[in-house]
Order: C-alpha cells, then structure tokens, then sequence
C-alpha cells in the first residue's frame, strides 16, 4: 500500500491553483468544503503570487510559491496546536484488528533489530548525550493509550501504545526545550521531524509497546514516536537517533510535498 508520489506539477494555471487550494485545505483539515471551493473559485494566479511573494513564471517559481503556502501553513498550525488539548481515546474492545501495517516499502523488507545490542542515541541540543539500551527506557514508568492513528493514504484504525512520556524523556536528557524542532532518524533510512510544542504535548509516547506487547517489527520495533495529534507519517518507526535543533530538519514524505506540521 504505497500510493504517495512526489508531487509534480506543471505551469498549468488550473492545475497550480488546484494544488495551492488542496495545499490550505490538507493544512486546515476543519476547513469546511464549501469554503473551500469558495477559495478555489478565489484564489487567482495574481492573488498566490501576492500571497507568497513569487512571481510564478516557471515550473521553479510554482515550486517555491507552494512551498511558501506549505511552511505558512505549518505556522498557522502551530499556533492554533493547543498543548493542553487531548486527541480522543477508545476502550480496548475498539482497537482495530489485525492493525495495517504501512511504511514506503512491502511487509517483506521489515527491518529486523537486534533489542539486546540496541542503543537509542540522543544528539544536538540536550545536555545528556548518552546512550539508551531498551532495558533503561522500560525501566522508566510507562503509560498506554488507545487512540486513532490516520494515514493520508485514506485508512484510519485504533490501536494502543505503551512507553515513556517523551516530554519526559526530553526533560530528563536535558533538552532545551526552547528549541524549535525534534528530529528522528530511523534505521530504515526514514526520517521526520516535529515541533517541540507536539514534543511536549501529554499524549506524545517513546512507544515500547504495541497492546501490551513489545513493539513487533512490523510497527516499529524498538520503539516508535505515537502522537494522536498528528498524521501518521509523522510517528516515526524503528527510531534509532533523537535530535534537538533549531535547523528545520525537513522528513521522508515531507521534502516531498507533504506538509510538515500534519495534525490530524
Ligand atoms: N521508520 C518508518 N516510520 C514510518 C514509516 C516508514 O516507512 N518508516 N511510514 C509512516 C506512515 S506513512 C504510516 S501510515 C505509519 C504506519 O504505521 P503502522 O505500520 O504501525 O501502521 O508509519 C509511519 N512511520
Ligand atoms: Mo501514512
């Protein structure tokens, strides 16, 4: 199941304008559909290049127009984010079975870890730089939580998610928490990257486990990062490296179009 492409465009006035509308539409996914066709009926080729500053005479020009759109977007979400706020949760008996697996290869290239050898690695700008084994973040306190996970593919589904708060994982490894972004590197060469405010949001877990059980490879073993607060390609599986800068970091799906801040 992997449907998600580069975006490609092309200078075609109907097809650019369409992309900047989908563009705030996806970014603002409260946005109600008629006042997003309001908006598509609106919004000129005149009126997105004076909204982002680019005068779009080439295939580079549309480019960074739409890329304009995107971060301003990632701006207007992040500060509507209310950190206090709690995506929902479900009783057990909701929790979607068997739960999809998806990641931008097949079931047959899931990564296998070694847990014993495994050390999470914690870098930039915190002030604990050493290493994690598996058996030290299970012996922190843990919490679950059933929540829903949706994927921009068009599937959604429940599962539970058991580890350590990562607001208090940050705190603990001395993070500076005034930094703008979190950043993960995964051993399946993915990649994304969050903002510290989701960092620190309560429901934001260090999974360990998936339904009570340690996190199978398929989901992400050692560890994933869960928040219910964002789309799924901003939970990272397989994490082996956690960064904390201020240089955006960018992601897999992200640097190829698909919006940063992805709340869900
Ligand atoms: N390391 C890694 N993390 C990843 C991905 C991936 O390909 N590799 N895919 C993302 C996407 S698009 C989704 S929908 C979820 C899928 O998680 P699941 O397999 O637990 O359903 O993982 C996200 N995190
Ligand atoms: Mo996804």
């Amino acid at each position: 199941m992997n449907i998600k492409t580069p975006l490609r465009l092309s200078i075609d006035r109907d097809a650019v304008l369409k992309e900047a509308v989908d563009r705030i539409g996806h970014a603002n996914a409260g946005m109600r559909a008629s006042k997003r066709n309001f908006l598509r009926q609106s919004l000129t080729l005149g009126g997105l290049s004076m909204l982002t500053g680019c005068t779009l005479v080439d295939q580079d020009s549309v480019e960074s127009a739409l890329t304009r759109i995107s971060r301003f977007n990632d701006e207007v979400q992040g500060w509507l984010f209310d950190p206090n706020r709690l995506a929902p949760t479900y009783p057990d008996s909701m929790i979607t079975r068997p739960f999809p697996f998806n990641a931008f290869y097949g079931e047959e290239e899931i990564r296998e870890i070694d847990g014993g050898s495994f050390r999470l690695e914690v870098a930039g700008l915190v002030s604990d730089k050493r290493r994690w084994s598996l058996a030290e973040l299970r012996a922190m306190p843990q919490i679950d939580q059933v929540t829903r996970h949706i994927c921009v593919e068009g599937w959604s589904a429940i599962g539970k998610w058991g580890g350590v708060s990562f607001g208090r994982f940050l705190r603990l490894v001395g993070a500076d928490l005034t930094a703008k972004y979190v950043g993960f590197k995964c051993s399946d060469d993915y990649f994304t990257s969050i903002d510290m405010a989701t960092a620190l949001h309560p429901q934001t877990t260090l999974a360990l486990t998936y339904d009570g059980q340690p996190l199978p490879p398929k989901y992400g073993f050692p560890m994933k990062l869960r928040m219910p607060t964002k789309l799924g390609y901003k939970n990272p599986k397989h994490i082996q490296a956690i960064f904390v800068t201020n240089t955006y970091p960018g992601g897999y799906w992200e640097d190829q179009g698909y919006n940063w801040f992805g709340g869900s």
